[in-house]
């Protein structure tokens, strides 16, 4: 069989003090940490169309990145190679789950029954390499956004019959992430959105999506598929106004449409920065709210402003995420899904390596460094210290609904001035980098 990463074997856990870059200095699978292992923690998942069909393409260039499964002959012909390559990766790097769009896997032939039949075909190989590999599948998804029919949307498209399109796909994307096991099912936005208000019909769009994300729920049962149905919350790019904006708008639009019980969120890093929001308040809303379900692990870049999908490498940050996972109970049917890309001058086949196994890395010290911060309950104990006001006396009757305006305003005729405490925010930062 044709190896695509000739000369690079396992990577193996050499420590912290390894210098060798294609090693794990931190990640290392089996280690147990608060009760569980690295890989039952973290759950890490490489991703197909950045890491095998991401050519570096950016919107002032074409790609930069030559793969040698590209040149394996007809189109089908790539489809198989580029997942022998995929499978060879996913072995050596030593991750246990993938994820993947319909349109990753096959390429879109002439009709959708042929385009169909390409999808069978590659699932089966998939599946074989599955179980040779000791491979699961996190989530697959739907592409109905680079089609030139999906211009307007999918879901949200003003024409019926594009609406149409996009629901036979995701019936079959469906079907296929069944077959394969699959942990779940990701609904990115992709185009449902808008780009001016003037052609729009932003009720009757909203509704649609409402109704159609019904249709997929429907059918799930049908079909027996018992993965966790995600939403993938994007508040801009490719339209101007996605309408799955952040965490809090998509918890109102499930709850609206009667489906806060059948879906959770994939919660993507830069996504959340992008809505103007840290990666930290995206999973600290959905915790709160039972709602987080997964996570594309990947960071922005200040400066530049837009989608790069970059390898996270940030400990602070992987330490403040893992803090709020673990302490939300940690992954079920979820995990961390590098939705990431090596930058176009990362040219050769190494980088896919160096890539993942720093991004891997990161996220292991973030675990680590969040173990022992809940293990030592500082910040736990500051917090509930800052409420405590809430645990007795008026506070209780408050939460517990037994206080209204007129007992409030008698407690303050009694009380007076309120007392006032330090909200602290230096000294928690401080004692945050004693961990990091
Ligand atoms: C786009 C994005 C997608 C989804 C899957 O920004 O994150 O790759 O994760 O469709
Ligand atoms: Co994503």
């Amino acid at each position: 069989m044709k190896e695509y990463f000739p000369g690079i074997t396992k990577i193996a856990y050499e420590g912290p003090d390894s210098r060798n870059p294609l090693a794990f200095k931190h990640y290392n699978a089996d280690e147990e940490v608060a009760g569980k292992t690295m890989a039952e923690h973290l759950r890490f998942a490489v991703c197909y169309w950045h890491t095998f069909k991401g050519l570096g393409g950016d919107p002032f260039g074409p790609g930069t990145i030559l793969r040698e499964y590209n040149n394996a002959g007809s189109e089908m012909e790539i489809a198989e190679q580029t997942l022998l390559a995929a499978f060879e990766f996913f072995s050596k790097l030593g991750v246990g789950f993938w994820c993947f769009h319909d349109r990753d896997i096959a390429p879109e032939a002439d009709t959708l029954a042929e385009t169909n039949k390409r999808l069978d075909h590659i699932v089966k190989l998939a599946k074989d390499f599955q179980d040779s590999h000791g491979m699961k599948l996190l989530w697959g998804t739907t592409n109905a956004f680079s089609h030139r029919r999906f211009m307007a949307g999918a879901a949200t498209n003003p024409s019926p019959a594009v609406f149409a399109y996009a629901a036979s796909q995701v019936k079959k994307a469906m079907e296929i992430t069944h077959e394969l096991g699959g942990g779940g099912y990701v609904f990115w936005g992709g185009r449902e959105g808008y780009d001016t208000l003037l052609n729009t019909d932003l009720k009757r769009e909203l509704d649609h999506l409402g109704r159609f994300m019904n249709m997929a729920v429907e059918y799930k049962k049908e079909i027996g598929f018992g993965g966790q149905l995600y939403i993938e919350p994007k508040p801009r790019e490719p339209t101007k106004h996605q309408y799955d904006f952040d965490a809090g708008n998509c918890h109102a639009f499930l709850q609206k449409h009667g489906l806060a019980g059948d879906f959770k969120l994939n919660i993507e890093a830069n996504h959340a920065t992008l809505a103007g929001h840290t990666f930290l308040h995206e999973l600290e809303y959905c915790i709160a709210n039972g709602i987080l379900g997964s996570v594309d692990a990947n960071r922005g870049d200040l400066l530049l402003g837009w989608d790069t999908d970059q390898f996270p490498t940030d400990i602070r940050e992987t330490t403040l995420a893992m803090h709020a996972i673990l302490r939300g109970g940690g992954f079920t049917t979820g995990g961390l899904n590098f939705d990431a890309k090596v930058r176009r001058q990362s040219i050769d086949p190494v980088d896919l390596f160096h890539a993942h196994i720093g991004a891997m890395d990161a996220f292991a010290r973030g675990l680590k460094n969040a173990a022992r911060m809940i293990e030592d309950g500082f910040f736990e104990a500051h917090v509930a210290e800052r409420y405590a006001g809430w645990d007795k006396g008026i506070g209780a009757e408050v939460e517990a609904g037994k206080a209204g305006f007129k007992e409030l305003e008698t407690y303050t005729l009694k009380h007076g001035e309120p007392e006032l405490h330090s909200g602290r925010q230096e000294m928690l930062e401080n004692v945050l980098n004693q961990y990091v």
